[in-house]
């Protein structure tokens, strides 16, 4: 079922309320099998979320769908702000990356009584009532965590070429530079990671913070954690996101500690900067986390608007590459 549209007359409103890009406002009628999908981006933190948004731009310019999309800038607010006038114009499908996973229920009850169905996008939310949104697409995050800490297991006791298991002498001392604090990535890789860890002893985690997925940040906490002489005598360092990592490359290079051979460096996204630095040997493992999320997100929407259920959980496929692999034929990454 797809609405009429009374879309272009509140264009000038929300041009007022967030900044916002569409390819909807053309002067003409638009056409009745086209459908609106409003999508609310968080903002843009990293190299990661560049590629995540345009994967939906680009995927969205097909026939058949008008995107309006808000970039929320960082905060939740602005999200639900975008939610809100997406229900006003009367989109037929609201898309959203939440920024955190708490504080959603009351603007889905919103959509919901406007029978306008909500698809979930790479963050995950905590509500009692699951029924407020029809689905989650995204990365398995909880893997993420737990792939990092099957690399350190491997490295630290069973790297190839060993014959035998390995039994550290001293505690394996792990640094961990989380994400958005309440943001489900950095809930879950945590989780994962001491998931898998919490059979091994060996492995202590001395010291964890948030970073906010930024690389300013992640340089910031190294500067401060290798100037501190408890924290600052790492093994390990495991970061959420790669941006977080480049920066604490920075900080290490610059006291010259070598990454990679003085400190393991474990990181999840796999930017194209990340696999560089794996294959110039100054970052150990990377986990992958796909940004290329966007034609999911349009056959989603789609079936959402013909009034079709979806699946409550889509996991998109993820690799991990260590030093140990060849990636002489690993394709450009696109982020
Ligand atoms: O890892 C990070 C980003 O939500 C999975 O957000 C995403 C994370 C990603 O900015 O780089």
């Amino acid at each position: 079922m797809i609405r009429k549209k009374a879309f272009c007359l509140l264009m000038p409103v929300l041009c007022c309320i967030v900044f916002f890009s569409c390819n909807s406002c053309k002067s003409e009628e638009p056409e009745h099998n086209v459908i609106f999908l409003g999508f609310s981006q968080i903002g843009a933190e990293s190299a990661w979320r560049n590629c995540n948004t345009r994967s939906v731009q680009e995927a969205a310019a097909q026939p058949g769908i008008q995107l309006v999309y808000f970039n929320a800038a960082q905060k939740q607010e602005n999200q639900i702000k975008a939610i809100r006038s997406f229900i006003a114009s009367q989109v037929d499908v609201i898309a959203f990356v939440p920024i955190v996973s708490e504080g959603w229920k009351n603007v889905l009850e919103e959509a919901r009584d406007a029978g306008i169905p909500v698809l979930i996008c790479d963050r995950e939310i905590n509500l009692d009532d699951e029924s407020l949104y029809a689905g989650y697409l995204g990365t398995d995050m909880v893997q993420e965590g737990r792939s990092a800490a099957e690399y350190l297991i491997k490295k630290f006791f069973n790297p190839p070429g060993e014959d035998s298991i390995i039994v550290p002498d001293n505690p394996i001392r792990i640094v961990e530079l989380r994400g958005t604090e309440g943001s489900s990535p950095a809930v879950n890789r945590a989780l994962g990671f001491r998931e898998v860890l919490k059979d091994y002893p060996e492995f202590r985690i001395t010291y964890s913070e948030s970073g906010d997925f930024l690389r300013s940040m992640g340089y910031e906490l190294m500067c401060k954690i290798l100037d501190d002489e408890d924290i600052g005598d790492m093994d390990v360092l495991f970061s959420h996101n790669d941006s977080m990592t480049l920066g604490a490359l920075d900080a290490m290079r610059e006291r010259g500690i070598r990454p990679g051979i003085d400190i393991v460096i474990v990181t999840i996204d796999a930017e194209q900067a990340a696999i560089d630095a794996l294959r110039r040997g100054e970052v150990n493992c990377v986990v992958e986390c796909n940004p290329k999320q966007g034609p999911d997100i349009m056959s989603l929407a789609f079936r959402l608007a013909r009034g079709e259920p979806i699946p409550r959980i889509i996991h998109i496929k993820e690799e991990v590459f260590t030093e140990w692999d060849d990636l002489s034929q690993l394709p450009p990454r696109g982020y």
